[in-house]
Formats: structure tokens, sequence, C-alpha cells
């Protein structure tokens, strides 16, 4: 196995000067490393990987030095415009190394939501006409990043690896204190208590839609919420969706602070709409637990600012289960919205949390069979 210091090394005596990305559990051990070794000049943690790319691009314009983008696979969808309109040798010939975390590769088994993205990930690198190495935990990375660079000199044009799961040590870092409060999974479970049995659901990616799926396993009810396994950023627009299309229920969205970050741009869309039956929970840890614990720049946001310069009409911040009950009683008197309740949580989720047992095309008919307008 390769260790992440080591590699992260190699790469700044190759020149980089500046890593961005979005976190993936493949890269955790990277992404830990770099949050450790990395002064906060030399590292950034966008919203999206579509930013990243920009990013570096910016950095590059700078200094002539091609950044490090780092990615989950999924990312490279948010990466494909900047890459093709920005980056790409026909428009500025821009150099920068994609490390991206291959979920998904065939032979290895993976949840649902990466199978495809796992399997076509060469071939879109392949037609963005990216060149591409992969690395796995017995490659010589020295000799790879020596290639790669002197091609990405040669050719100013983007270059990537391909990281295969298992490649990187596990990192231990520095310690970090588990943060106190209410714990995510207990906040679900109290949210699906008070839930009126016509709300519908639609929960975010990661561990939230893993939670929630083992909670109403737990209580015996029947699997009928929307879990947003990949799309992440999305499942605020997804609610928007079905809110519209069934204007006499509530729907219920269970964001991150991740996702919402990662999309942020559908609130004010949201707030535009005005949609009266949309709920838009936003759990908030200030990190991307699901894939590490990575900070998210959310601990510092006035969210209530954000949403009441959207258009929302009601917002309440909560951090702790007593205080859910009271936000969700308010709601209950009246309170129209779209209203976004804010739930400050802890980082953290047990250690033997499941993954769901139902395909995607099974949840999707339980959904749309609860979802279905019958007015
Ligand atoms: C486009 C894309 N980039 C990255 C990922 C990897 N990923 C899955 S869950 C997650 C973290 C989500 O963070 P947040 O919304 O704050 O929820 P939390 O995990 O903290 O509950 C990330 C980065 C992904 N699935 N899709």
């Amino acid at each position: 196995m390769i260790a992440a210091n080591s590699f992260i090394q190699a790469l700044k005596r190759q020149g980089v000067g500046l890593f961005a990305g979005v976190p993936d559990s493949l890269l955790a051990p990277f992404c830990a490393c770099l949050r450790d070794e990395c002064s906060a000049n030399e590292h950034v943690l966008t919203a999206n990987e579509g930013n990243a790319v920009a990013l570096a691009a910016g950095y590059y314009l700078a200094t002539g030095n091609p950044g490090v983008v780092y990615a989950q696979n999924s990312g490279l969808g948010n990466c494909v415009n900047p890459l093709a309109s920005l980056t790409d040798p026909e428009v500025y010939a821009i150099p920068l190394l994609l490390i991206i975390g291959w979920r998904g590769e065939p032979g290895v088994s993976d949840e649902p939501q990466h199978v495809k993205q796992g399997r076509i990930t060469p071939r879109q690198l392949e037609l963005l006409e990216i060149p591409y190495h992969v690395l796995a935990s017995d490659s010589d990375y020295e000799t790879i990043l020596d290639t790669v660079f002197d091609e990405m000199r040669r050719t100013q044009a983007p270059s990537a690896v391909l990281v295969r799961k298992g490649t990187f040590e596990p990192f231990t870092g520095k310690s970090r204190m588990p943060s106190p409060g209410l714990r995510r999974e207990d906040a679900l479970r109290e949210i699906v208590t008070l839930a009126d049995p016509d709300d519908l659901l639609v929960s975010t990616t990661g561990k939230t839609s893993r939670e929630l799926f083992e909670i109403r396993e737990q209580r015996g009810e029947r699997h009928a919420d929307f879990l947003t396994v990949g799309s992440m950023g999305h499942a605020s627009s997804i609610a928007l969706g079905t809110a519209l299309g069934n204007p006499r229920r509530r729907v219920i969205c269970l964001d991150g602070d991740g996702a919402a970050l990662m999309h942020l741009g559908a609130l004010p869309i949201i707030g535009n709409v005005k949609p009266a039956n949309l709920l838009h929970v936003l759990l908030n840890n200030a990190a991307h637990e699901s894939v590490g614990g990575q900070p998210t720049v959310a601990g510092a946001m006035d969210f209530e600012a954000i949403v009441r310069a959207c258009g929302y009409r009601y917002y309440r911040r909560v951090d702790d289960v007593a205080g859910l009950r009271r936000a969700w009683r308010a709601l209950a008197d009246g309170a129209a919205g779209p209203a976004m309740l804010e739930i400050r949580i802890a980082v953290g989720a047990r250690s033997d949390l499941g993954r769901p047992t139902m395909t995607p095309e099974q949840m999707k008919t339980a959904f749309m069979e609860a979802a279905r307008d019958d007015g």
C-alpha cells in the first residue's frame, strides 16, 4: 500500500502547490493527510468538483504550476464542463492532475449507484481525451508521477490518475475529538416519529439515507422514502419536483451540509418557486461525515440569512430533540413552506451501519406508489 504522506510529498516535488477537491471514502487517507500536512492556502476543499478544476486553473494562471484536483469518480460529471471548455488543449490548455477514486471498478463489488459510474469512468476520460494511469497498492508511483508530469508539461493538458480501492495505507494523523451533540441517527429517528404517515421523504447521499433505511427496517415500516443514493447535492431539487407534482402532500427533504453546499444554487430556486408543502431539513454536522469527516464551511455559515434571502418563508435552528419537537409543532401550527429546519448534529455514525437491501428500482416503485397524486 502507498503511504498518503509520501505520495503527497512526491506531488509537491513535482511542483504542485495547490490541492483542491471533494473527499471520497476511497481517497480518505489521502484527504486526511492533506488536512494535516497542508496549509489553508495549499489545500481547498471545494463545494463541488467542477469548482476544484476551475480553482486549479486559476492557480496555474497565476503560477504556471499544475494543481491537483481530487474527486470520487461520481464527481467527474461535475468536472466535465470546465474540463471540456476551460482546461482543454483546444481552449486554454491548462495542465492539472486529476486524482480520481475509482468506486465501482468492474470486478470489485460496490453499491448500485457506483456500478455504471465505475464501468464508464475510463471511457469518460478517453472521451474527454484525458490520458490516465491506474494507481494500485503496488504501483511505483514515483515513476508514474514522473511520466504524468513530463506528459503534462509537453501537452499542456490535464492528466488523470485512477486510484483503485485499497491503494492507500490507513492514515491515523492528528487525533480529533469526536464532536459532541445530537447524533444524526437520533435526529432522523425523531423526524420519522414526528412526520405524518402521508409525508413524502427525500433523503440525501451518504449515511443519512442508509440510516433512514435502517430506521424504517427497525420500526417495521414500509420503505417508501426516496433515497438519493448518488447524485449528491440534488435531493432538494428532487424534493422540489415532487412537491410541485403533488401539492397536496408535504415533502420533507433530509439534506446534508456538504450536499447542500455542492449545489447551493437550488436554494434560491426553491425560494422563488415557493412550494408551501416543502420542508427542507438541513442536518448540519459541518462535515462530509459519510466519507471520512472532512470539514465543510457550513459550521460558520448563517443559513437563516441565506434561506431568508433566497425567499424561504420559515427558518428555525435546533440542536437537540426537545428543540426539534418544538420546531415541529410550530411548523404544524401553520408555518408555510418553503421552510428550512437546520439541525446541528454531531459528527459520527455507528460502525455497523448497514446498506439498503432493496434495489433502486424497487425503492423508486415504492416511492412512486406512495407519492402518486391521488387528489
Ligand atoms: C458528486 C459526488 N461527489 C462526491 C461524492 C462522495 N460523497 C458521498 S457522501 C459525501 C459527503 C456528504 O456530506 P454531507 O452532505 O455533509 O453529509 P454527511 O455525510 O455529513 O451526513 C461525499 C463527499 C459523491 N457521492 N458524489
